[in-house]
């Protein structure tokens, strides 16, 4: 396994068998499910990066760190909020130009769901396009192998496959898409998770995915757009708090991963739209003068200094098109709401 990973990381040429079974988990009757780690992920190396960011005159905590099943479970919460329009508008776009929107996508492609969580947006997709396969790709191995399970049971015909891999370092599916070399793949990136990526990483991953494309593939995402700064603060900074307890239990994890004591209720829960930056600005404000312990170190915190969690940055479909472009993607089509807060590309190179 190994080795085979280090393979990997090299970008190597490689069989398409180089990746081995990691896990299994069977879903009643239906075949076994495979579960592979993939890209070697280097644990010192992001623990000392997330330790440079807590030390950092602007402390930062990469986005990613959200993700635990706690975090999983208040993100999910997070989408059936009232204020948190996003997943509302993109379902009603996907239902409204379903039509349209198929007719851009190869027929019985390989349906890569890249950041798949609990995989629901896919199955109607998949089962309109009659895929071959379903990969599911997510940093949140634990949630993994209950979506892939599912995906067997809720895709008769479908192969299903799981990759845990942090696709924000590197993203290389090329021996797992050269397994299936006659099917075109769609990756399917929904929910403006883009979004997370300042302009250089969110060029650099998109050129990725385009690197994986074969003639009929496309990339398939949904991005969130400008609007008024009302509502895009009320939607990161809910009145139930849903927000604000998912914005802090990101130092939980922190505490678990870098071996620190942060008290979470020591820090406010902050949203701020930057309109110059076109982004919305998490962070966690100290409420109180403080000193936290990050593994052997020390570090202070007045009242009101502040970590950044996350930045989530909204676009104009201009915008995003001309990103796409300098991705490399030249047939590019959108989709939007009437009241363009949010859009749906389909994108080949
Ligand atoms: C998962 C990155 C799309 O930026 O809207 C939701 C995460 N943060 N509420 C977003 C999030 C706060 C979400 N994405």
């Amino acid at each position: 396994m190994d080795r085979e990973a280090n393979l990997m990381e090299r970008n190597e040429e490689i069989p398409a068998s180089a990746y081995s079974q990691h896990e299994t988990a069977s879903a009643g009757f239906a075949p076994p499910v495979r579960v592979v780690a993939f890209g070697k992920v280097d644990e010192d190396a992001e623990r000392a990066r997330l330790v440079q960011g807590l030390l950092r005159r602007h402390a930062t905590i990469e986005p990613k760190y959200f993700y635990d099943a706690r975090g999983c479970a208040l993100y999910e919460r997070i989408c059936t909020l009232p204020e948190y329009y996003l997943p509302t508008v993109e379902r009603g776009i996907f239902a409204r130009y379903r039509e349209a929107i198929l007719r851009e996508l190869p027929h019985a492609p390989q349906w890569i769901d890249l950041g798949c969580g609990d995989g629901r947006k896919s199955p109607d997709w998949v089962r309109a396009l009659k895929a071959r396969r379903y990969v599911g790709v997510d940093i949140a191995r634990g949630a993994l192998s209950a979506t892939v399970a599912r995906a067997i049971r809720d895709y008769d015909e479908t192969e299903a496959l799981g990759i845990a891999c942090d696709f924000s370092r590197s993203l290389d599916l090329r021996a797992v898409i050269a397994e299936m070399a006659d099917r075109p793949a769609v990756f399917f990136y929904p929910g403006s998770s883009i979004g997370n990526f300042p302009e250089p990483e969110a060029v650099a991953l998109l050129r990725s995915v385009g690197d994986h494309l074969t003639p009929g593939g496309r990339l398939f995402l949904g991005v969130d757009l400008v609007k008024d700064r009302g509502a895009l603060e009320a939607a990161y900074a809910d009145a139930q708090g849903v927000t604000a307890a998912f914005n802090r239990n990101v130092l939980a994890v922190v505490n678990r991963v870098a071996d620190a004591d942060f008290v979470p209720d020591r820090w406010e829960h902050q949203a701020v739209f930057d309109a110059r930056a076109a982004r919305i600005e998490m962070r966690l404000v100290a409420r109180e003068n403080q000193r936290v312990r990050i593994g052997d170190q020390r570090r202070g915190f007045a009242r009101g200094d502040s970590i950044l969690t996350e930045y989530s940055h909204k676009y104009t479909i201009e915008g995003f098109g001309a990103l796409l472009a300098s991705a490399g993607f030249h047939r590019v089509r959108a989709w939007t709401d009437d009241r363009r807060w949010y859009a749906v590309f389909v994108a080949g190179v």
